[in-house]
């Protein structure tokens, strides 16, 4: 029973090893994925539940966001206008190195950006729209 325990755990440490080796053999620590060449705003998500600014800025109409997972753990982002999430809208990034992104659009205002994860209830940052 033990044995068989020990076996498949090495036989999953290999396959996790396996699956990131590619990763390992580019030249750069960035991940592999990129943001859309077409992003108005970038947000990333970085260790201490926050987010890598305390407040964006972008133009009103069509904006196109995106979303850059710089923690290890899973987050989301949504856009709050006095209090009432901006409905259509919501990224998620669960592990590290992970991107979305989506277009939204933003009439010029004050907007809060949150993340919706348990406990994440402090990561906010302020988002202008001119
Ligand atoms: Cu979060």
């Amino acid at each position: 029973m033990i044995r068989f325990a020990k076996s498949s755990f090495a036989l999953t440490s290999l396959v996790a090893l396996s699956m990131a080796l590619p990763a390992c053999s580019s030249t750069s620590s960035a991940p592999a994925e990129t943001l859309p060449a077409t992003t108005d705003l970038e947000v990333r998500a970085i260790a201490g539940l926050k987010f890598d600014k305390t407040s964006y800025e972008v133009a009103a109409g069509d904006t196109e966001i995106g979303y850059v997972n710089d923690d290890t753990i899973r987050h989301t982002l949504v856009v709050v206008q006095d209090g009432t999430k901006v409905s259509g809208f919501e990224l998620k990034v669960n592990k590290k190195g992970a991107i979305d992104s989506g277009s939204v659009t933003l009439a010029a205002g004050t907007y809060v950006l949150m993340c919706t994860v348990p406990g994440h209830q402090n990561m906010k940052a302020d988002l202008t729209v001119k």
